[in-house]
């Protein structure tokens, strides 16, 4: 199933200069990248990003991480791509992500894990509807599609 999913590149992300390396992880695995944007997240819509954590013990750190300084966000296609981009991703805790995976490769702390991506189709759709009008969201195809489908 063909789906699109949201990930950010978060503050720490951006400062230690890994967007490159990042986004040519995804774009190597044949993802479609559907739109992209350098933003300073509000205070008030990192709170609703993070709703389902208000009230946690690390939620205001969080909340001040996440608003430090400009993330990258972005929506990517592909095939079970939600599913497949959190195993990219690896474990949220950089201590048991694997390594070969974006946070087993370049992190080492849950509290400085570097890209967030959405957890199921759900929310891939809420989140991606916070972030994005619907003209900042591209329809193309890619020329590699013959070539990433049978
Ligand atoms: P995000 O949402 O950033 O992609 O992370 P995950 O989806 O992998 O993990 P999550 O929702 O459980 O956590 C959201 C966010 O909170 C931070 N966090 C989490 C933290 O600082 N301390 C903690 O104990 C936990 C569980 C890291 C990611």
């Amino acid at each position: 199933m063909i789906e699109r999913t949201f990930v950010m590149l978060k503050p720490d992300a951006v400062q230690r200069g890994l967007m490159g390396d990042i986004v040519a992880r995804l774009e190597r695995k044949g993802y479609k990248p559907v739109a992209m944007k350098l933003m300073h997240i509000p205070r008030e819509l990192a709170e609703r990003h993070y709703g389902e954590h208000k009230g946690k013990s690390f939620f205001m750190g969080l909340i001040d991480y996440i608003t430090s300084g400009p993330v990258l966000v972005m929506v990517w296609e592909g095939e079970n791509v939600v599913a497949d981009m959190r195993a990219m991703m690896g474990k949220t805790n950089p201590k048991d992500a694997l390594p070969g995976t974006i946070r087993g490769d370049f992190a080492q702390q849950t509290g400085r894990n570097i890209i967030h991506g959405s957890d199921s189709v759900e929310s891939a759709k809420r989140e991606i509807a916070l972030f994005f009008n619907d003209y900042e969201l591209q329809s193309w195809k890619l020329t590699s599609e013959p070539w990433l489908f049978e």
